[in-house]
Order: structure tokens, then C-alpha cells, then sequence
């Protein structure tokens, strides 16, 4: 729309949303009903996109725009904790045994930020190590690149991130648990944290090789370091208890969003009550929010965990099997964990970051717009994951399979 492009930079408000990656412009999409998505001219699109994450009941669910309209005539915030944020931590605390303690927040980047503080608090050690292709949103700390060599400092990874701030994290490689051992002892006594995306879905789907994440929770536990999941992705994604319960690895640390804000704004992070309760007003890591704890979002979180049935997870699983068994394109390979998936322009599923950018970037580019002239919107960008919601049922599948035969 030329309207956007002289309101927002680049014509959005978050940067993969401008096409950038695949080329062309966006559509303009007006309505989104289950798995169906619909634009300014009336075409329809079976939608892979699903916010990026949370819609994992598809578009405009009964239950959660119900329990939406209900919380908005109720008014509201009330500047004091209401209801709805008990009823929601319950569920995630139920679900989550990690976490015994939680903050909501307003989005991933908020939730990863404040995680690394109440770590730094929690170890009074100042050094973050994250992962090579590792998304935790856009907190300073967190938007840094691999220096030279694994073992030199890191650079920023974006404009505006002081050095000085950049060179408290340091970047490991997903899947090589020697290159964090390398780095913990390189740096001993000064890690507070290592965060991960215990299955990475911001380099496209990389699952964690066997024994990494329990690799991750040794290496950590012995260095006096905490070990942070970033399951703003995962969490309630991959199943009923997310990729913790998934792998039996328990975090420190729990960062949460997309999913359980039912598609509004959201983060939440949480774990152990003596690590939580270092945060403000109960201990001395400050972290505050106008919006924290919305009704509108903690009703919508509610509707939506309450959704995710066993039989609900059965029934994408099925679903997203058909797919991944179907997607049979030259020169790709798919790679799958539950209802996240990525399509990849290589022969090989990649184990990390290198290998995921060996993809064919301008394959996946032209099987994007004619997936999309096939009426199938996908992530625009090879490194993202495609999410299959509860409401992509057979027929939409088969009609997905016979768009990329096509
Ligand atoms: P937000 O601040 O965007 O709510 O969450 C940041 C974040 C944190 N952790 C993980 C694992 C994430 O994937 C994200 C955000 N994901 C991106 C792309 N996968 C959202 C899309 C966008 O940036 O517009």
C-alpha cells in the first residue's frame, strides 16, 4: 500500500513483512477465517503463516474472539492484577512445572530481555552466550553476531548496538556442544546464561541433534551458568508442555509469547520462585509494564491453551505428517517437529546455522510467489518456519501438496 511505505520504514511495521526476502509486494490481507486468509481483491489463501506463531487454532476462533469481545465490555486494565493473569499462569505453571513463577510481558523481545537480567542478578556474572541463527527478539544483548573466530568477542549484529554491549554475549554453534564448552571455559566464572531455541526455528526448522539440549543442561549446571529456552516458538507449539517436556530437558529460565497471548501481544518468562522472586517489587531486578497482563490477552491465552486438547495436538500432528511425507520437491528437504516446518532449497536438513544459509535462497524465492499465485501464502523467507494450526484439515493439505507438485 503506498500509504504505508511513507508511514512505517520500509512500509511495515516488522522488517520479514516487507517481502525483502522472496522479492515482489506483499498482499494486502483483509480477513482470516480458520486456515484461510483472504486479500484486498477477494482471493483466497490457505495461510502457512499463522502470525508467525500464534495462531495455532487458525484465524478468528469462536472461543477466542468470544473471550475477547466478553474481557473488552468488561473494561479494563484496572492497574491491578486481575483474574484473568491467575487463570492463565495456572494453566502455563500446570503445563510447565519449570516454571513456578511468572511475569507477563508484552512481547518475545521484552521476555528474553528481562530473562537475561534476573540470570546477571541471579549469577552477578555479566557474559550471555547465545547461538549462531538464534532469534530471542531485538534486546541489545541479543542482536549480536559471531565474532571472526568463535572465540573473539562478538560484533553487533544490527546499527545502534553499542560494541561495549555486544561484546557481553557470546555466540556459540547449535548442535556442537564442544563449541559451548569451548566457550564456557573460555570464559569461565563470568557466564550468567546461555539461551536457546531448544528446537531453532529462526534459521528454518533445525532440530536439537540427540543429547544437545541435555548436553546444554550438564554444560551449564557445572559451570554455574543457567540455561534459558526461548520457547516463544515452541511453547505450547510442539506439544502440551512444549519442547521441555518434549526432550525431558528442564530450563532455569522459560521464555514464553505468540502462542499464549492467542494472537495478541505478548511474552512471559518465568522459572524457579528463588530465581523469579528477584524480580521488582518482591527483589532487586527491576522490570515493569503499562499492558503486562492485559484482560483482553490473558482471556485470549486462556481460550487458546484451553483448546490445545490431546486430541487437538493428535489431529495437527496428523496433518502436518501428510504434509512434510507429501512435500516431495527437487532438490529440497523438509524438516518437521510436530505442526512447525520448514521446506528447505538443499539436499540435506541443515544441523545449524552454516548449513541453513547453504540453501538455495533463490529457489525457495520463486517456489514462494508460486506457491503464492496458487492461493498458498507461506513465511516469506527461507529461514522461517511454516505452522500447520489446528484448523488446516485434510482437504487443505491435499490442496497445499497439489499447489507445490504444481
Ligand atoms: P517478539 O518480540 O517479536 O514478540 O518475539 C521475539 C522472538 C523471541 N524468540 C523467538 C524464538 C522468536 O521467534 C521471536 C520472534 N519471531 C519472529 C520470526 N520468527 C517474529 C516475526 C517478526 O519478527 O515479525
Amino acid at each position: 500500500m503506498i500509504a504505508a511505505r511513507t508511514l512505517f520504514p520500509g512500509g511495515v511495521n516488522s522488517p520479514v513483512r516487507a517481502y525483502r526476502a522472496v522479492g515482489g509486494e506483499p498482499p494486502v490481507l483483509v480477513r482470516g477465517e480458520g486456515p484461510h486468509v483472504w486479500d484486498d481483491a477477494g482471493h483466497r489463501y490457505i495461510d502457512y503463516v499463522g502470525a508467525f506463531g500464534p495462531l495455532v487454532l487458525g484465524h478468528a476462533p469462536a472461543e477466542v474472539v468470544a473471550a475477547i469481545t466478553e474481557a473488552a465490555e468488561a473494561g479494563g486494565p484496572f492497574g491491578v492484577t486481575g483474574p484473568g493473569e491467575v487463570r492463565l499462569a495456572e494453566i502455563i505453571a500446570s503445563r510447565m512445572p519449570s516454571i513456578e513463577r511468572i511475569r507477563f510481558v508484552n512481547s518475545g523481545t521484552e521476555a528474553a530481555m528481562s530473562a537475561l537480567r534476573v540470570a546477571r542478578a541471579a549469577t552477578g556474572r555479566d557474559l550471555i552466550v547465545k547461538f549462531e541463527g538464534g532469534y530471542h527478539g531485538h534486546a541489545d544483548s541479543l542482536l549480536v553476531e559471531a565474532g571472526s573466530g568463535a572465540m573473539t568477542l562478538s560484533i553487533p549484529g544490527s546499527a545502534g548496538v553499542a560494541r561495549s554491549v555486544a561484546e557481553q554475549t557470546l555466540v556459540a554453534t547449535y548442535n556442537d556442544l564442544d563449541s559451548v564448552d569451548a566457550v564456557l571455559r573460555a570464559h569461565s566464572g563470568k557466564i550468567a546464561a546461555v539461551i536457546v531455541e531448544p528446537i531453532a526455528a529462526n534459521m528454518g526448522v533445525v532440530p536439537p541433534a540427540r543429547g544437545f539440549l541435555e548436553g546444554l543442561r550438564d554444560l551449564t549446571a557445572s559451570a554455574g551458568a543457567l540455561l534459558i529456552f526461548d520457547e516463544v516458538i515452541t511453547g505450547f507449539r510442539v506439544g502440551p508442555g512444549g519442547a521441555q517436556e518434549l526432550f525431558g530437558v528442564r530450563p532455569d529460565l522459560t521464555v514464553l509469547g505468540k502462542i499464549i497471548g492467542g494472537g495478541l501481544p505478548v511474552g512471559a518468562y518465568g522459572g524457579r520462585a528463588e530465581l523469579m522472586d528477584l524480580v521488582a517489587p518482591a527483589g532487586p531486578v527491576y522490570q515493569a509494564g503499562t499492558l503486562s497482563g492485559h484482560p483482553l490477552v490473558m482471556a485470549a491465552g486462556v481460550a487458546t491453551l484451553r483448546a490445545l486438547t490431546p486430541e487437538l495436538y493428535a489431529g495437527v500432528e496428523r496433518q502436518a505428517a501428510r504434509l512434510e511425507s507429501g512435500l516431495r520437491v527437487e532438490g529440497a528437504s523438509v524438516a518437521r517437529v510436530g505442526s512447525l516446518l520448514t521446506l528447505f532449497f538443499r539436499g540435506q536438513a541443515p544441523r545449524n546455522f552454516r548449513e541453513a544459509k547453504s540453501s538455495d535462497t533463490d529457489a525457495f524465492a520463486r517456489f514462494f510467489h508460486k506457491m503464492l499465485d496458487s492461493g498458498v501464502v507461506l513465511p516469506p523467507s527461507q529461514f522461517e518456519a511454516w505452522f500447520v494450526s489446528a484448523a488446516h484439515d485434510a482437504s487443505v493439505i491435499d490442496a497445499t501438496l497439489e499447489a507445490a507438485s504444481r
